[in-house]
């Protein structure tokens, strides 16, 4: 049984535009979302390492495509995120684009994981990155992070409003969980998921709950 070492996960390079990224070959995962999401953070958690992503102190700090080795031909990709405010309409303009394109035409990418905050998911850039992997066939995993923001009972409705929407609206391949970089909660969901993408050969899937 293959699995993901954490103990494995090292920085490769950054990358400022797609034609910088390694040869397309192997196997890719994908962090995206909305800036102040937790990607980084949720990097770090799975990694169990405080600063293997750098997290912002200000939203919008990840500027750059950074990537991440998880053992032979298996990478982790930390997307800049979108929607930052402070970010000109240009800036904004140029990075959905490049995304865009990303997801459509980079072979290796095998799976896709949106980090939202769970008191904000589903807003209309999110919408827009859930529309782009159904079209392009991705399977994605939905994260709503800061669950430690949220009681337990709010947390459970979260993430039973956020399965009828991927099942009604999506997909029905795109799963969903609740997560917290904060306390380390659902790092083993993710990387079953992770795991799942990277040696697609083993099955069977995990439960998603
Ligand atoms: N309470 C709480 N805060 C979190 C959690 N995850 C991330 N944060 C905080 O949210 C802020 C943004 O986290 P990042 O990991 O930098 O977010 P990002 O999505 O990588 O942001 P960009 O790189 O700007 O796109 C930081 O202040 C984190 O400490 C979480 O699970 N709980
Ligand atoms: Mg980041």
């Amino acid at each position: 049984m293959q699995k993901i070492n954490i103990h494995q996960i090292d920085f490769i390079t950054s990358a400022a535009e797609l034609k910088q990224l390694p040869a397309d070959n192997g196997f890719e995962v994908a962090f995206a979302g909305r800036s102040n999401a937790g990607k980084s953070s949720t990097l770090n958690a799975i990694a169990n390492r405080r600063q293997l992503a750098r997290i912002s102190r200000t939203p919008g700090r990840t500027q750059l495509i950074n990537l991440f080795s998880v053992g032979e031909d298996r990478r982790l990709v930390d997307l800049p995120g979108y929607g930052y405010a402070k970010v000109s309409e240009e800036v904004k303009m140029r990075w959905q684009k490049t995304l865009g394109q990303y997801l459509q035409h980079r072979n290796c990418l095998k799976g896709i994981v949106l980090v939202t905050d769970v008191r904000h998911a589903f807003n209309p850039l999110d919408e827009q990155l859930l529309v782009w992997a159904q079209e392009c066939q991705l399977p994605l995993h939905l994260i709503l992070n800061k669950a430690d923001k949220l009681k337990k009972n709010q947390q459970i409705k979260a993430l039973r409003q956020a399965k009828d929407i991927l099942k009604h609206d999506y997909d029905a391949q795109h799963s969903v969980q609740l997560f917290s970089a904060l306390r380390k909660d659902g790092v083993e969901i993710l990387l079953q998921k992770l795991t799942q993408w990277y040696f697609p050969e083993q099955e069977p899937a995990p439960p998603e709950e």
